[in-house]
Formats: structure tokens, C-alpha cells, sequence
């Protein structure tokens, strides 16, 4: 057996993806825990700086659709995963990439204002709609995203379709076909309840530890914007613009503008382990 090492946080939804799909090719993984909120994918010995990061002895793959094509050429017996015929994987590889640049995209541009405690744009509400319009006509005539055989695109994409269930609690209901196929996901992809359930309590976690160090950002500023004058500033003063500095170096996850796409895609509220994040 392979050594197989995954930086990874179960909260960030690319990184359950490669777990899900780790778990279906029954390969063993080395799991190693970053905190970003603790900068911990900033220290030197992790160079890559995004999770998920699988490091396979000299070979090291980041970006979570990477990942899955990786493992599924180097592992599976199972060439349907990721099929060879070039036809049906450009089916695949279309789907991998509306996942990426479409449907996760405006999923986490929607609900990163409401993270942000704002609300989220109906024009961007829209694009969340289309988006799941796509998945829907793609799933009219067959099992799964890519056709009959589940493919590396259904992980994918059930992750993204699991945190909009999560966090945004999207009505499913008008579009059939992925309603079908999300339930189908929850029943046959192996050990998604468990990661889901994980993912879900820690999320929460992670978001009262966000929302606290932003809060406390907030109020360093507006005690800042109070100070008269820089040439009244005393001793005291200077211990909270050290400690305000320490906070603007905070990871980038934690600043307003900065928030990374795929973790907020994973906060959500519920503890209900058919949702895949707390979320996200
Ligand atoms: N498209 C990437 C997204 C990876 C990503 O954004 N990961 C986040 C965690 S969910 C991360 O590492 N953020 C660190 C940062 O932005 O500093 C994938 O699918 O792997």
C-alpha cells in the first residue's frame, strides 16, 4: 500500500471530495489537519498553501478535481471512474470544470455577503438557479452527471450540491432530476453520512472562532477611529495598534475580502447529518 499523504481541513468541501472519493477507491490516506485560520498552510513545511494537497511520494497534486483524476488514473481498476475514451471523458472533464467554474462559483459569490453577516444579491441568487438549471438538464437522461456510471465528476459536484443544501437550504424541488440524483449521492457514496456529520459539527466550530476574531477586528478599528490624536497615543496605545496589526496579519480567510471561496462554501448551521456542511 502506497503511502498516500492529505493536507486537508474536513470543513473545506474540495477537501471532503477527495475523502469521499479516497473512501470509494478504498485507498488509505495519511490525514494531516491544517488550521487556516491558524495560518498552518502558510508554514514552510506545507508549500503548497490550498488544501486539499495530496502528496503521493515525489508526485504532489493540489486542486481537488486533480486530485480525483490523479487517483482515479494511478488506482482504480475501475476505468469508468475516469473514462479513457476520449469522447466520454470530455463528458467528464465538462462537468469537473461547470463544477469549478460555474456552479461552485456562484454558489460561494451568493453566500459570501451572508457569511459576512449581509444578505446575499438576488442577481446573484439568479446565477445559483442557472447554474442548478445546467445540473438538471445534465441529469434529465441519465443515472449519473456524466452518464450511467458514476464518475469523478458526481463527487465533485455532490459536495458543491451539499453545501447549498447546507448552508443556503436550496428548494430542490423544482429541479427533479437533481433531486433524484443528490438523494442517489447520499445513499451510495460511501461513508458521505460520516464526513458529513464531521464536516457539519466542525464547520460550526469554525465559524464562531471566525466570527469572533472579526469581531474583535471591528472593534479594535472602531476604538482606532476614536483616538484624537497620534501624538496622544501612549503606551496603551501602542499595545493595540500592535495588537490590531497582529490581527490584519491574520490569515486571509478571516478579512472581509479575503475569505476563501471554498470555505465559505462551507459554513453552515444545521448539525443534521444529511447536510454536508454547517455550513458551509
Ligand atoms: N479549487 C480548489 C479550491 C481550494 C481552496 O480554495 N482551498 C481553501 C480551503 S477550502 C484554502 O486552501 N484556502 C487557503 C487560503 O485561501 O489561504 C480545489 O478545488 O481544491
Amino acid at each position: 500500500m502506497p503511502r498516500l499523504d492529505l493536507y486537508y481541513n474536513i470543513i473545506s468541501p474540495p477537501c471532503r471530495v477527495v475523502l469521499l472519493f479516497a473512501k470509494w477507491l478504498k485507498l488509505e490516506l495519511n490525514l494531516i489537519e491544517l488550521d487556516v485560520l491558524k495560518r498552518e498552510h502558510y508554514k514552510p513545511e506545507f508549500l503548497k498553501h490550498y488544501i486539499p494537497t495530496l502528496v503521493d511520494g515525489d508526485v504532489v497534486v493540489w486542486e481537488s478535481s486533480a486530485i480525483l483524476i490523479y487517483l482515479a488514473e494511478k488506482y482504480s481498476t475501475d476505468d469508468t471512474l475516469y473514462p479513457k475514451d476520449n469522447a466520454l471523458r470530455a463528458k467528464v472533464n465538462q462537468r469537473l470544470f461547470y463544477d469549478i467554474g460555474t456552479l461552485m462559483r456562484s454558489v460561494t459569490t451568493y453566500y459570501h455577503p451572508i457569511l459576512m453577516g449581509g444578505e446575499g444579491k438576488l442577481e446573484d441568487f439568479k446565477k445559483v438557479q442557472d447554474a442548478v438549471g445546467v445540473l438538471n438538464s445534465f441529469l434529465g437522461a441519465s443515472r449519473w452527471t456524466a452518464g450511467e456510471h458514476i464518475t469523478v465528476a458526481d463527487f465533485a459536484i455532490a459536495v458543491t450540491v451539499a453545501a447549498l443544501d447546507g448552508v443556503l437550504h436550496f428548494d430542490f424541488s423544482v429541479y427533479p432530476n437533481v433531486h433524484r440524483w443528490y438523494e442517489q449521492c447520499k445513499r451510495e457514496l460511501v461513508g458521505y453520512t460520516d464526513i458529513t456529520h464531521e464536516a457539519a459539527q466542525k464547520t460550526q466550530a469554525f465559524l464562531d472562532r471566525f466570527r469572533a476574531m472579526r469581531a474583535a477586528e471591528q472593534q479594535l478599528l472602531c476604538v482606532q477611529s476614536h483616538e484624537p490624536h497620534k501624538e496622544e497615543t501612549n503606551d496603551r496605545g501602542d499595545q493595540q495598534q500592535q495588537h490590531y496589526t497582529e490581527l490584519q496579519t491574520q490569515p486571509r480567510s478571516v478579512r472581509t475580502d479575503n475569505v476563501p471561496a471554498s470555505t465559505i462554501a462551507s459554513s453552515s448551521k444545521s448539525d443534521d447529518s444529511t447536510k454536508m456542511a454547517t455550513e458551509d
